[in-house]
């Protein structure tokens, strides 16, 4: 980011600190560690540190210390700030807030990592690590074809997956007769806490049967639903914290003032009460998580590629095209909500005027083509898994086939321009598309990619559906994209 005259952000210059601006006011230097974080990136500063620092506020117990897997960028920015950064509300009014309670962040091969994770006081470890973190099949069990796991079994004591940290520290904890952990995933997967359980168990099989009781009886692994619209850091907001709070800040972060984290009621008896700030804790979390990732998730990665076909850039722009949002609007309440297992207390449609009104916000610049990342590791929770239920209650699916055609147009455009897709996927997915004709893609694209599950990829229905939505959008037919040349 670019250089700045004005004086670092650091617990030093707090004093200096524009008036006005909101800042931790507990006890920082003597904060413990007790939270150790995997992947720490914007959403989970925006997201999970903003919740404990509201704890630390009542309950001073909760530093956190966050890790990197492998890039040194939020290190290297935040470190020269002793982990404090700006939290941007968006909101009518904006809110400027300095976080405290980012104690050190360090790179999963610096020795504090190990050291935080097998420390007696440790009893959270969060993750956001994104849906191909878990390195799990699509029947939830652990990918022992995935490159990461097959070097981590083979050298298990110097890991790179976030399933390999895990399995050694818990190993290590074992080993010293420490108390078990809170594992808590924090990212969009339906049964995230089940599909991490899996996912280590499955792996401490290989290297360490004896761990697998004691994890059993050790840990807990709650489902979680996590929700707040997370824009990336650009240039403008950089600029425009230093003006509200009179200091350099070089990675502050912004996200939409609608905030929420629901956990299931599985962690053990000392875990924080974030229930004090404004957490839900529950027995059953999968309602409100099928009614997030379906609609809101579903949604958003509809637009995302529906939207930058149609030449917009954010969320917001593409929701002010009066087609595109009338698509989005019925998609969700034709398609999306009949699917989804209402949670008790929740008005459906309320909640789809919610997110309507949220993705309309014209505060937040989200990018269509962040949320376009991964479509690979994404499309199965937010629109597959919809397409299933559908088909099997003999309902339509021609507009969630609308999306995930877009999706492929997306690639095959990518392809054809030599761009390359942000997602594990992408030589495959690029290779399958220029190795198709524009007539034979749609199909080949279901049947060969592996990413579809056996269940769509053999079904009649969903392919028939699949071909009429593609042929709709190369074919200029009146629909919400007659105005893009698709059939380039
Ligand atoms: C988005 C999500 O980038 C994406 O894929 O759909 O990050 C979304 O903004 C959050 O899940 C909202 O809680």
């Amino acid at each position: 980011m670019s250089p700045s005259n004005a004086a670092r952000l650091n617990p030093e210059n707090i004093s200096k600190l524009s008036s006005g601006v909101r800042c931790y006011d507990y006890d920082r230097d003597s904060l413990p560690v007790r939270v150790v974080h995997f992947g720490a990136g914007a959403f989970h500063r925006a997201h999970q540190l903003d919740y404990f620092d509201r704890l630390n506020a009542i309950d001073p117990n909760w530093g956190v210390c966050s890790a990197s897997l492998r890039s040194a960028k939020v290190k290297d920015a935040l470190e020269p700030q002793d982990g404090l950064y700006t939290l941007v509300v968006l909101d009518d009014v904006i809110e400027y807030r300095i976080i405290g309670t980012l104690k050190s962040v360090v790179l999963a091969k610096d020795p504090e990592f190990i050291e935080r994770l097998t420390a007696p006081e440790t009893l959270v470890v969060t993750l956001t690590i994104t849906e191909k973190g878990y390195c799990v099949t699509a029947d939830g069990q652990l990918d022992v074809e995935n490159p990461d796991i097959k070097r981590d079994l083979a050298t298990p004591s110097s890991p790179v997956s976030a399933i390999g940290w895990l399995a050694l520290c818990l190993s290590i904890r074992m080993e010293r007769g420490l108390n078990g952990l809170n594992i808590v995933s924090c990212d969009n997967l339906s049964g995230n806490g089940e599909k991490l359980r899996a996912a280590v168990l499955g792996y401490v099989q290989h290297t360490n049967p004896d761990l697998v009781s004691w994890i059993e009886s050790n840990c807990f692994f709650p489902n979680t639903m996590v929700d707040s619209i997370t824009p990336a850091t650009d240039e403008s907001l950089l600029g425009r914290v230093q003006d509200a709070i009179g200091l350099n800040d070089e990675w502050p972060i912004q996200r939409e003032a609608f905030t929420s984290w629901i956990i299931e009621r599985n962690v053990s008896e000392d875990f924080p009460d974030l229930a004090k700030v404004g957490v839900t804790f529950t027995s059953d979390v999968a309602a409100h998580e099928s009614a997030k990732l379906r609609l809101l998730n579903g949604a958003h990665s509809s637009l995302a590629y529906i939207g930058l076909l149609c030449g917009h850039e954010t969320v917001y722009k593409g929701m002010s095209d009066p087609d595109v949002m009338t698509f989005i609007a019925s998609l969700m309440r034709d398609e999306i909500a009949p699917s989804v297992n209402v949670p008790e207390g929740m008005d459906i449609e309320a909640y789809i005027n919610s997110l309507i009104s949220r993705f309309q916000n014209p505060e937040i610049e989200h990018l269509l083509s962040q949320i376009a990342w991964d479509g690979s590791q994404k499309l199965p929770f937010r629109l597959f898994q919809t397409v299933q239920d559908n088909i099997g209650a003999g309902r339509s699916i021609s507009k969630l086939c609308m999306g995930i055609c877009a999706w492929m147009e997306f690639v095959r455009r990518q392809a054809i321009s030599g761009t390359q897709l942000v997602d594990p996927k992408d030589k495959e997915l690029r290779a399958l598309a220029l190795a198709s004709d524009g007539k034979n893609y749609a199909e080949k694209f279901i049947r060969e990619s592996g990413v579809f599950p056996a269940s769509l990829r053999e079904n009649t229905i969903f392919l028939e559906n699949i071909n009429n939505s593609y042929a709709s959008l190369a074919g200029f037919k009146k629909n919400i994209l007659t105005r893009v040349e698709l059939n380039d």
